[in-house]
């Protein structure tokens, strides 16, 4: 295959080469389905797991149930790193439930993970990838990526783009006042990926926090009337329920999910390259971004940072994609 740009290759209609890292978790299984749903724009070539919401056997169970439930069992699931970089971990059990999975019953998946490692994965494959070919989706704590990096710097090549559910500036925090989950949860790794110099686009609760479900939008999902939507349905269902309560917001954000939607569709996004620090200090900010939105400091720009997003345009593409599944 010739080697060709990214823009060159979005221009002659290729599909993204995308690895989704995730710790499924209630919108990481949206966002997994959404993205199974889209195989002309994003050729998945794997889903790789992390300790996060839940254990990491909780997170590659759900991740190998999602890809069952799209029909999508040729995509190889890969489990990463149980615990972060260097602080104790932490889950999100009280917002996920015990399973990862609020709303509906788990079973054990027909399929299980690959034998090796999602670390090994990740080097062995951006090391053999064309220069700037592969895109890679992180919708939990970055310690896999960062872990790759720490072993083999020169992955970098392989990645065209990472884009990262995480942070928060404008917004504040929702595991503590300063810091969003993934951050928190492993802020160590998220600084390894910053200062690699990997192309990289930040999707914070600025932008989660502004594309939040409704009746309506629920409503337009459950009627597609396919084992994906009631799924999706019993999920947001019991997920958005605490996040509605907590800041009294009119409906629930579906983080993850913006992932996908900016990958497929960038123009629903709106944001600004920004220079980002990351507080990687035990304290009350440990894991706050610092997006200089304004320039302030004058520092280079080292992320794309999204700010705001077309929650309709969101929803009604979600809408689309889940209908295309059994
Ligand atoms: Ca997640």
């Amino acid at each position: 295959m010739t080697h060709l740009s990214p823009a060159a290759r979005r221009r002659a209609g290729l599909p993204r080469e995308l690895i989704i890292d995730t710790d499924p978790g209630a919108d990481d299984v949206v966002a997994l389905l959404f993205a199974l749903a889209s195989p002309e724009a994003l050729n998945l070539r794997a889903i790789t797991t992390v300790a996060g919401n839940v254990r990491l056997d909780k997170t590659t169970r759900n991740a190998c149930l999602a890809r069952e439930w799209a029909g999508r069992e040729e995509v190889p699931v890969y489990a990463g790193a149980p615990t972060p970089l260097v602080r104790t971990p932490i889950y999100a059990e009280n917002v996920h439930g015990q399973e990862g999975l609020p709303g509906i019953t788990v079973h054990t998946p027909a399929c299980g993970a690959e034998p090796s490692s999602a670390v090994e994965y990740l080097i062995d494959t951006l090391r053999a990838a064309a220069p700037q070919s592969i895109t890679l989706a992180m919708l939990g704590p970055q310690t896999n990526l960062a872990l790759a990096l720490i072993q083999a710097p020169d992955i970098v090549q392989g990645l065209e783009e990472v884009v990262v559910m995480g942070g928060a500036h404008f917004n504040g925090g929702n595991i503590t006042p300063a810091a969003e989950f993934n951050l928190f949860a492993d802020p160590h790794a998220a600084q390894v990926v910053l200062a690699s110099g990997v192309p990289l686009t930040y999707v914070p609760l600025d932008v989660t926090h502004k594309i939040l479900t409704s009746e309506p939008r629920l409503a337009a999902i459950q009627a597609l009337g396919n084992r994906a939507s009631s799924l999706v349905i019993d999920i947001l269902n019991e997920y958005v329920k605490l996040d509605m309560d907590h800041y009294g917001l009119p409906g629930g954000p579906i983080h993850d999910a913006s992932v996908i939607a900016y990958l497929l569709q960038p123009s629903l996004f709106q944001g600004r390259d920004l220079h980002l620090n990351i507080d990687t200090r035990e304290g009350p900010s440990l894991g706050q971004t610092l997006a200089d939105w304004y320039g302030t400091l004058q520092q280079p720009a080292n992320v794309h940072w999204l700010g705001d997003g077309d929650a309709q345009g969101f929803f009604d593409l979600l809408t689309e994609r889940l209908g295309r599944l059994a």
